[in-house]
């Protein structure tokens, strides 16, 4: 545990911010060595079948870090957000027996799960919150993943300053675990638009950059290689870990 902690801010020492280090990151190897080598440290220390350590409500920090590229503002984003998302509809489709879209409504009726973690960022805070939402093993069960399928790809509605989508991966694994959300809520409150309304991966074991926020499209694929830069998420495309566990 305190090794961890002490990679985290050794990490944050060496980084200036998620948004501000993609081409520097792609040049620089001791950073790559030493990421593998937290990577590494922190599989053997915590494993990847555990369960994320879960708090108390007093746990809970008053105020959720908002962090990443910024809200939507497109024109499909703004309509959504301004009709409270009743047209939005999560769309599953890919390698699944039953192409899905589902509305928030749909979502918000799902069994509800909720769950106080602690989110850690890899430039090196971190924050405890209180999610709520439903199971995104619950959401793939609706879509019924064909055996081909590997991953889950979650395509997000945020794009960078470059113009590149958002997105990122798991395996089903992880997707399956059982505290990875899909989070409707953040501290008993509708997810607001900043935190990734109406509806973002929550995925504790893992750090921050995975738990995509505004997700519209969740694909399962049996490989991430033909998708963007072929590494499984905007941040692997520029050279992050792909598995990121904690
Ligand atoms: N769609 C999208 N999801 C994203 C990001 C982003 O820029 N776009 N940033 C990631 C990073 S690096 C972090 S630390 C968290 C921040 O979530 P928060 O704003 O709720 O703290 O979202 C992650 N998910
Ligand atoms: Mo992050």
């Amino acid at each position: 545990m305190k090794r961890r902690i002490f990679l985290a801010s050794s990490l944050s020492a060496a980084l200036s911010g998620c948004s501000s280090i993609g081409t520097k990151l792609n040049d620089n190897a001791a950073f790559h060595n030493f990421l593998g080598v937290s990577e590494s440290l922190n599989r053997a220390l915590l494993g990847t079948h555990g369960l994320a350590r879960e708090y108390a409500d007093s746990d809970v920090d008053a105020t959720f870090r908002i962090n990443g590229f910024d809200t939507p503002m497109d024109a499909h984003y703004s309509r959504l957000q301004n009709g409270n998302f009743r047209d939005y509809r999560l769309l599953i489709d890919g390698a699944v027996e039953r192409r899905r879209a589902i509305s928030l409504a749909h979502l918000n009726d799902m069994a509800q799960q909720s769950n106080i973690t602690r989110h850690d960022c890899v430039e090196g805070w971190s924050a405890i919150g209180k999610f709520r939402g439903v199971r995104l093993a619950d959401v793939l069960d609706l879509a019924a993943p064909k055996a081909s399928a590997r991953y889950v790809v979650l395509h997000c509605m945020d794009r960078s300053p470059e113009g590149l989508p958002y997105y990122e991966s798991l395996d089903l694994h992880q997707a399956r675990h059982p505290q990875t959300l899909l989070a409707l809520a953040l501290n008993d409150k509708p997810l607001d638009a900043a935190h990734g309304a109406p509806v973002r991966l929550r995925v504790p074991t893992q750090l921050g950059y995975k738990s995509a926020k505004w997700v519209g499209r969740i694909e399962l694929v049996a490989s991430y290689s033909n998708l963007f830069s072929g590494h499984g998420g905007y941040w692997e495309d520029q050279g992050y870990e792909w598995y990121a566990g904690i």
